[in-house]
């Protein structure tokens, strides 16, 4: 609350202005980032106060901003119901999680043709506190798609030291396993095994929608072919199958990068049906191996460690 005073004006009218807004808390996804250790040591963060208006219908400072840099894959929630309130997924965006209070308003606002003189200011409100609970999702840099029984944790266990649950019938898989993956050159990276895909899956049948979302962040997606068994009878049918579900699931899913992979070389009759498959897509680029054997995992570790590279 301010009024004017000035020599020979008598009667100056009210002249407080409004108190400036306080800052946001702002939740920016840097991809710098790569733990939540910082988060450990400090917890308690906050945007500066808005300053107070002044007189002369001065407009008090907005507070500053306080940006809180996460790493790409940051789950946020609320602490105390756990409710999720934002994945953090897309680089270098920004989210306002907790508004400052706006600024109060000064009494030159509240003047009317009634009360001239107002002797009261509207105070600022506060702003907004919470308490957030953090999570880092490990994103998988490359995700293993195929149909139930293809072999994918196989794959995973032969390429990392993860190992998931394999078993001779479909659904064994529950959950995506990750592995960590040392290629011979380049950095580590993390593979993901997730449930098979059937017909339908984009629509829920199955297990696979629930994880195509994780998928749907990697780098490269393998996808794997079951060459040795007779189900399906034909590894075409197979290799379309799954990319109709991931094209009609996203069409990011359907864009990514895939490295077709034929899969259960060991057993008799897969060498015809690689012929047939690449008869009918004589284009395709694609490797030839047995999970469970070992063989030619090697050079998919270093052509999966180049492109990652490259990326
Ligand atoms: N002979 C042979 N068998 C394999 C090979 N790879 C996997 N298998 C077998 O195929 C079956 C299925 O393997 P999994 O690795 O569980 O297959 P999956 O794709 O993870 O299956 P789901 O989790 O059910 O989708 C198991 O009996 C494996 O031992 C291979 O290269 N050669
Ligand atoms: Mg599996």
């Amino acid at each position: 609350m301010s009024f004017r005073r000035e020599r020979y004006i008598e009667f100056g009218g009210p002249d407080g202005g409004d108190g400036g807004n306080g800052g946001d808390v702002i939740l920016r996804v840097d991809p710098a980032q790569r733990t939540l250790y910082d988060y450990r040591r400090q917890k308690l963060f906050h945007a500066k106060n808005g300053a107070p208006g002044l007189g002369k219908q001065k407009h008090g400072q907005n507070g500053n901003h306080k940006f809180l840099d996460l790493p790409p894959g940051t789950l946020v929630s609320d602490a105390g119901t756990l409710e999720p309130i934002i994945d953090l997924t897309l680089e270098h965006t920004e989210h306002i999680i907790a508004k400052g209070g706006q600024g109060g308003r000064g009494n030159k606002r509240f003047a009317s043709a009634t009360n001239r003189a107002p002797k009261f200011a509207q105070p600022g409100m506060p702003g907004v506190e919470m308490k957030l609970k953090l999570e880092l999702k490990l994103l998988a840099d490359v995700g293993i798609v195929g149909l139930p029984n293809a072999g994918k944790s196989t794959l995973i266990s032969s390429m990392s030291a993860a190992r998931p649950k394999i078993a001779d019938y479909p659904f064994t898989t529950l959950t995506p396993t990750l592995g960590m993956v040392e290629p011979p050159f380049g950095e580590p990276f993390a593979v993901a095994d997730i449930p098979g895909l059937i017909e339908g899956a984009h629509e829920g049948i199955g297990l696979g929608i629930k994880f195509l979302k994780h998928i749907e962040r990697t780098g490269i997606l393998i996808h794997l072919i079951d060459v040795g068994e007779i189900d399906p009878e034909n590894p075409l049918e197979a290799f379309n199958l799954i990319n109709k579900e991931l094209a009609m699931y996203s069409k990011k899913l359907a864009k990514k990068s895939q490295i077709v992979v034929l899969n259960k070389m060991d057993l008799t009759g897969a060498q015809n049906r690689v012929d047939s498959f690449k008869a009918a897509m004589p284009d395709l680029k694609i490797l030839t191996i047995s999970a469970a054997t070992g063989q030619s995992v090697k050079p998919l570790v270093k052509l999966l460690a180049s492109k990652l590279q490259k990326e």
